[in-house]
Order: structure tokens, then sequence, then C-alpha cells
């Protein structure tokens, strides 16, 4: 790899581990990777709240050449920053989710505020020749609030989640604020193509900026800004590993005890409105309603651990579901049987990639993701000999990678029972065909050179470097 520029500084709402005790996912670890490579700082939220007096002051633990930086948020920025702008109002909608976002000119103020506060912070802490690389939802006003700081470096940012169109994001009330302000970054990533077009398309439509050959855009004053997909990969060689250690092989056998030969299907999400959970559960009582021969030879275990349980969408959707397991279990279940298991608590990534192990199929149906990791776990985690099969929806970033997957329309409770079925009943042969290329893929575009690609990019020298700045 050819020797790189300056330190790299990571920003993202949560930040670290560095070191992997099985806790890290795809992308702390590639993260961690990189900044250990380069040496640099990561910096973000302490996950503490305290009061406006000390929720200044900075936090650093240093680990030879990296360290995590952070700081604490009051309550009020919580509310109004985290649950209220971040997660009431850009998660909904740029999952195409307009329905139910919701948007309040305080929290839209707070996120500013705190984005600004963030980058204030942040800004003494940098070099000149430092890559700042900005993660997510969480902080699009970052860079531009870094430039109004007097920073003067390369800056990326990277959406882990979808891009809406225009059409739709135009509802957001300070909608072009938002997008200019990406424009202030040297390099904005997304996780597909159909990502990036939808930027480039608003780029284009409400800020009178061009599309330069596809993956640059040329802002109404003249500045070009990269903007390419980059899509995320995971451990792929570390999660092969989790599902042959010890922790695993002992989860497998739990879930081989209770499933006692019967297929078992399996689904693993944050509990979230966009991870297509509900549809999943009715194409799976679909298939023991529609196939009687069915009944008492499969067995759905669904993993959703709670997530933003203080917002009223994420509240109803634990209410729903639990409510149509009971309702399938209470229809379908006999004395040695029940068909369906929802459990909300988290299990310790060795676990999980133990019980992706012992699946026979695995049921990945968003509504929308922006890539959607569980895919690729799923796949490094199988035994190539006899591998489970993937039934991934056509909305999540991940079907460009893994077109042998079942691919299915989550809306479709027929297409969801079709591909169940089709997945019980495929010939090894056929799960290995797939199987093998899926993986190819999945080890080939890891968590690590994602980031090295992406830095690579940043690390390029600047177009805008030769053009006049209008700050
Ligand atoms: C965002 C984007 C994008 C799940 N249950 C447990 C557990 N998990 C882990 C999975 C996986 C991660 O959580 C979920 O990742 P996803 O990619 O599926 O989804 P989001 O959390 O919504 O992530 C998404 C991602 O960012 C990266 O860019 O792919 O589209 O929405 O790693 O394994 N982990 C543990 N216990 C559990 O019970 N330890």
């Amino acid at each position: 790899m050819a020797e790189q520029s300056g330190r790299l500084v990571v920003v993202s709402n949560r930040v670290g581990p560095l070191s992997d005790e099985g806790k890290a996912g795809g992308l702390a670890v590639g993260l961690a990777d990189a900044l250990r490579r380069r040496g640099g700082l990561w910096f973000g939220w302490s996950g503490e709240i305290s009061d406006a007096g000390s929720s200044s002051e900075l936090k650093t633990e240093t680990h030879g050449s990296t360290s995590l930086v952070t700081i604490d948020l009051t309550q009020d920025e919580i509310d109004g920053f985290y649950f209220g702008y971040a997660n009431r109002s850009l998660w909904p909608l740029l999952h195409y989710r307009l329905d139910i976002a919701s948007f309040e000119r305080s929290s839209d103020r707070v996120y500013r505020a705190v984005n600004r506060r963030f980058a204030e912070r942040l800004a003494p802490q940098l070099e000149a020749d430092d890559l700042v690389w900005i993660h997510d939802y969480h902080f699009f006003y970052m860079g531009s609030e870094l430039r109004r700081a007097s920073y003067d470096g390369r800056l990326g940012y990277f959406l882990h989640i979808p891009f809406c169109p225009p059409e739709m994001l135009t509802a957001l009330p300070a909608s072009h604020d938002l997008v200019r302000a990406l424009l202030d970054y040297d390099v904005v990533g997304f996780q597909t193509e159909g990502d990036r077009r939808n930027f480039v398309a608003f780029c284009v439509q409400e800020l009178g900026a061009e599309d330069v050959d596809g993956d640059r855009v040329r802002t109404s004053d003249g500045r070009v800004v990269r903007a390419s997909a980059f899509p995320i990969g995971i451990d792929a060689e570390g999660f092969a590993e989790f599902a042959t250690s010890e922790e695993a092989r002992e989860h497998e056998a739990m879930v081989n005890d209770i499933s006692r030969g019967r297929h078992q299907i399996v689904g693993v999400d944050r509990m979230d409105y966009s991870k297509g959970i509900v549809e999943r559960f009715r194409g799976f009582e679909q298939l023991l309603e529609d196939h009687p021969e069915e009944r008492g030879q499969v067995q759905f275990l669904q993993v959703a651990p709670l997530s933003r349980s203080e917002l009223e969408a994420y509240v109803d959707l634990r209410n729903e579901l639990e409510g149509l397991a009971g309702n399938i279990n209470g229809r379908f279940a006999t004395l040695d049987w029940n068909p369906i298991q929802i459990l909300v608590n988290g299990f310790t990534r060795r676990a999980l990639a133990g019980i992706y192990r012992a699946a026979q199929v695995c049921m990945v149906t968003p509504l929308r993701d922006g890539m959607n990791l569980v895919a690729k776990e799923f796949i490094a985690a199988q035994d190539p000999a006899d591998p489970g099969v993937l039934i991934l929806s056509r909305f999540a970033g991940a079907r460009a990678e893994l077109p042998e997957a079942l691919i299915i329309n989550p809306y479709s409770t027929d297409d969801v029972t079709r591909a169940l079925l089709q997945a019980l009943k495929m010939p090894l042969e056929e799960r290995q065909r797939r199987h093998a290329a899926m993986r190819e893929r999945v080890f080939r575009n890891t968590a690590q050179n994602w980031c090295e690609t992406f830095l690579a990019v940043l690390d390029a020298p600047a177009e805008r470097d030769l053009q006049p700045r209008s700050w």
C-alpha cells in the first residue's frame, strides 16, 4: 500500500471499541484497523448525559498512536439531536417513510447546534494534513461547521443509511441546507449506486449543481465534490472464525437441540420498522397456512435486540411483533412444537455466529436498508460444504453484491412464502453454488477494504485544490 499522508480522524455518534473482544461489529473492526495503521483519533459521543456545565469537557483514552476522544451530551441535546432530528426526522425520511417522519423546528435547531459544538471541540485537535472522515446521518453539518471553524484539510463523509429520492427529501423543511452541507465535504460516500444517484439528482434538481462524469458534482459556484458508492463490508475472516469458536458451537448445539431435526429459519435485526420483520412474520404464517405439510417441520427464531425504545414507533413495533408471534403460535403450536420465537435480548457476536450457522434459512427482508450486514454475516458463518440459504429483500443495499440469494419483494407475502418454500427444498448442489459465489464477494469486499478504498479516494489529490473556495 502506498504511504499515506496524515493521521486519520474519524467522527461518529458512538466510538470504538478499538480492540475486538468479540463485541465490535464490522464497522468498528474496519475503522479500528485503519486507525491503528495510520494513527489518529476517533471522536464522538461518550454515551453519557451530563448538565450543560460539564458536557463540554473532552474525555480522552489513548491506545498507542490512537485516541478515543468523546464528549457528553445534555438531556436536551439527546432529545432534540438524537431522538428528535436524527431518529424522528432523518431516519424515517431517508428510509422512504415520509408517512411517519416528523419535523420540528426545535429539533432541527438542536441538531445543528450539536453539530457545531462537536466541530468547535474537534477543530483545535486537528492537524493540517489529517484525513477527517465523518460518519452517518447524525452529522450532516459537521463538515461545514469544521470549515466555519477554519479547518481547511481533507474532509470525507459516509452515509450508512439510504438516501431517498429528491421528491421525498424535499418534504424536509431544511432539505436544501442539509444537502448543501454535504457539498462542503471533498468526498461524499454512499452504500449503493441508487443512493448516489438520488443525491446527485437532488443536487442537480434542487441546488442547480451539475453531474460530472457520474462520480462528481459541480456546485453552482464551481466547486467539484466527489460522490461515489462505497459498499460497506464485514470482517469476513474474523466472523467465520467466530462461527467455529467454542461459544458458537454451544449456541449452534442449543438451537439444534430445540429444533430437533426441523428446518431452522432465523432472522437477526435491531428491532426497527425498516427491517421488514412484520412482513417476514406474515410470510412465515402464510407458509404454515397454505402448506400444512410444513407444520411441525420448520421453526423460526427471530433475534431482535431492542433499539431506540424511547420512541413510540419502536414500542408499537415491539407490541405488534409480539402480538403476531403470539397469534402464529396460538394458531399452529402443538404439544411438542412452537413455530416461532422472538428474543429481544442481544447475543455476543460469537453466539450470534453460532445461531447463523445452525440455520438452514436466514431471512433478511428490510423494506429499505443502506446495506444490511446481517446478510453478509450469515454467508460468512456458513459451512461451505452444507450452507444455508439466504432470502434477501430487493430493497437492501446488499442485494447488489448478493444476487445469488433468493431475492424477494418484502411487501408481497406471496413472494416471501414462495421463497421460504424454495429455500426449504433447495438441493445441496444449488445451495453450494449460490453460497460459493456470495462468499467470494463477502470475503473480497471486507470492512478493511472498504475503509482503505474510501481513504485512498479521500487522500487523492483534490480537485478542489485547483479551484477557488467559496467560504
Ligand atoms: C446501519 C444501516 C448498514 C444484531 N443483533 C445482534 C447483533 N446485531 C448486529 C448484527 C449486525 C448489526 O447488528 C446490524 O447491522 P445492519 O447492517 O444489519 O443494520 P443497522 O444496525 O441498521 O446498521 C445498515 C450498517 O449501518 C453499516 O453501514 O449495513 O444498512 O442501517 O452486525 O450482527 N450483534 C450482537 N448481538 C445481537 O443480538 N452482538
